[in-house]
């Protein structure tokens, strides 16, 4: 009897016992399941559909690194499409905005604040302008260059007003808003979303014979909105000589060069601005070489914060920025001294931790190792770039998955990066990489594209 009592209550701790571990497990599985699904499903609910991000939901990051919810960690070799040169939550980002947040974040520019004035006088200095107007987003810089562009070419250049001509390249990227969506030619950009801000007119992008004869054929032109490498069509990038020309162009003609550096600026391509060809001497005091293409307006974002913060300005000299009187532009949130009291540290890190000249060396090593591979590849066409932006391109149809794919198979391996323009896949991680984080990328990406080949 004693017997069969041990045998059951044997039997029925056995069976608590699965019946318990199978709810944990489940109870975990469905936690760990829905600590990503709940998050993405969250943003499908209650979220507008405007992104088709990566499936990974991201908690933390540091440096080059990112965490997932799950504590996975990867290297992101997006920085945030250029904004996170400096590394992600960068200690002296982190300690600036901790002392400023809780001194004064906001005055409006209807009072004066304490540090904008610090803040225009070091950029102004440090990119060679007089002045420099402060906004908010990219979009808003690459706006309020449209308007001082106008405003100067019927003030200044005596185009009959409302009348000024702004010319803009095939494939350009400028940010999203109505009039800056007038003037892209990817029609998923624009289309429905008319009627389209008149006043643009588009040429190929490093074609000099088709900017110049456009000049030629229209004198009301005020200026030329150009990327000095077009980031979103693909990372492509123009001849050597091509700004140089259109430099000597837009003074012929008497038209303002509006340089959109807001992808490629801050270190990003190697020198402190892309404008500036690199050369063995000083990667990031351009201004001593003859190569400084110097822009008549000067238009930054993204890593002007360090990506904390939304910060962006616009700087040209007195002659053109003088066309703006007071009342007639501005915004809120531009110039508060929070945005400022981080730009200037931003900048300072790029300067002091020679950010540019890490992009510029660790770039020429990655391309390297990628053109290698490309060799025998029968996947991978090409790689082309500048500094640490870089893309390859994946020799199949514009609308495959391949590219997709590959970034998902990256993904597992602990390595963020994300496709543009269906087939092209862009590789920008933080300036801050190492070389041996570098080559341990390099690794991992070879590795990814051969299980493709
Ligand atoms: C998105 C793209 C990159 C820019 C250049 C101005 C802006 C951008 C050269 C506007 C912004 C961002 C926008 C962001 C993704 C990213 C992007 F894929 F959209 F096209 F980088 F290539 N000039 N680019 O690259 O700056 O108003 O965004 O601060 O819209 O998804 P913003």
């Amino acid at each position: 009897m004693n017997t069969n009592i041990n045998d059951i209550n044997r039997d029925l701790l056995r069976y608590l016992f699965i019946t318990f571990t199978y709810i944990i497990n489940n109870s975990m599985l469905s936690n760990k399941k829905t600590s990503q699904e709940k998050f993405i499903n969250k943003e499908k609910i209650y979220g507008a559909n405007d992104y088709n991000p990566l499936p990974i939901v991201l908690e933390k990051g540091r440096g080059v690194f990112l965490w997932d919810t799950d504590g996975k960690k990867y290297y992101d070799f997006l920085s945030s499409y250029s904004a996170v040169n400096q590394g992600h939550c960068h200690p002296r980002l982190v300690k600036v905005i901790q002392e400023q947040s809780s001194k004064l974040t906001l005055t409006s520019r209807a009072f004066h604040n304490n540090i904008l004035g610090d803040y225009m006088e070091f950029a102004t200095k440090l990119f060679g302008f007089e002045k420099l107007l402060p906004m908010n987003t990219g979009a808003e810089g690459v706006e309020t260059s449209i308007k001082i562009a106008r405003k100067w070419g019927h003030k200044i250049k005596g185009i009959k007003n409302n009348s000024s001509k702004i010319i803009v390249c095939d494939n350009n990227f400028h940010g999203r808003t109505t009039t800056i969506i007038s003037f892209s030619s990817h029609n998923e950009s624009k289309d429905s979303f008319g009627p389209h801000t008149p006043g643009f007119i588009s040429v190929p992008f490093n074609d000099i014979e088709s900017l110049e004869q456009t000049l030629k054929n229209n004198p009301d032109v005020a200026g030329f909105l150009v990327e000095p490498i077009q980031g979103e069509a693909g990372v492509v990038v123009p001849n050597d000589d091509y700004l140089s020309k259109v430099r000597k162009l837009c003074d012929k003609y008497n038209v303002l060069l509006m340089i959109d550096e807001i992808q490629t600026g801050i270190g990003r391509t190697g020198s402190l601005l892309s404008v500036c060809r690199n050369c063995d001497c000083n990667l990031f005091c351009e201004r001593k070489t003859d190569f400084y293409i110097k822009p008549d307006i000067l238009i930054l974002g993204k890593a002007l914060s360090g990506g904390t913060y939304p910060v962006s300005a616009v700087l040209c000299n007195s002659d053109i920025m003088n066309v703006i009187k007071p009342g007639q532009h501005g915004s809120t949130f531009g110039g508060n001294p929070f945005a400022s009291r981080i730009a200037i540290e931003a900048l300072k890190i790029i300067l002091e931790e020679n950010l540019s000249k890490n992009a510029y060396r660790l770039g020429k090593i990655f391309r390297k190792k990628l053109r290698e591979y490309i060799s025998e590849s029968n996947i991978v066409k090409l790689v082309r770039g500048k500094g640490l932006l870089n893309a390859i391109l994946i020799n199949d149809k514009k609308d495959s998955q391949t590219a997709w794919n590959i970034c998902l198979r990256l993904k597992d391996k602990g390595l963020l990066a994300k496709p543009t323009h269906g087939n092209i896949i862009r590789f920008a991680p933080p300036l801050v990489i190492t070389e041996a984080q570098l080559e341990e990328c390099i690794g991992i990406i070879l590795k990814t594209l051969k299980e493709f080949d």
